[in-house]
């Protein structure tokens, strides 16, 4: 949580002539999304893939998984578009394939510097995280 916004900016600061993508979730980006503006400032080529489900999908569904309490997994619904735009970074609202395939990808990475993809998902859709809460013990 949170390592991919730092880890992609360290890959974009030593492969400057490739873009790098970081896939992150909503969460991780309300509590490490500040080192966004490291991008912004060294002008590296970085897309921001936000999973936006306005929750700790991880958190929710391994409760559910483990049969235990739902508790403290909510999250504001944050607008990751006008966030990136304060600091003058370009950003897309993608809530169906539809709106991906709109993009013109060739050319949002050949533009320098980071960009937002604010991406809207399912928060019923579980992840598969079932293999690691059994290794955990906390799932049959
Ligand atoms: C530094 C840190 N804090 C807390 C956790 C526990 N944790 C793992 S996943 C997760 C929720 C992540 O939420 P989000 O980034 O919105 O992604 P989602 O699970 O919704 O895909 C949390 C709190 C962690 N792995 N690392």
């Amino acid at each position: 949580m949170g390592w991919a916004i730092g880890s992609s900016i360290g890959t974009a600061m030593a492969c400057p002539n490739t873009p790098t993508v970081c896939i992150t979730g909503d969460g991780s980006m309300l509590m490490s999304g500040g080192d966004v503006t490291v991008a912004l400032q060294e002008n590296l080529n970085i897309v921001f893939v936000i999973l936006n489900d306005s929750e700790y999908g991880m958190v929710k569904h391994g409760q559910r998984l483990g049969s235990g309490e739902s508790i403290g997994y909510s999250l504001p619904t944050v607008d990751f578009v006008k966030w990136g735009k304060s600091m003058g970074i370009s950003g897309y609202h993608i809530r169906s394939p539809e709106d991906l395939e709109k993009l013109d990808i060739t050319k949002i990475l050949s533009d320098s510097g980071p960009k937002i993809f604010d991406v809207y998902v399912d928060p019923e859709e579980v992840p598969p995280i079932k293999n690691r809460l059994q290794a955990l013990g906390t799932v049959d």
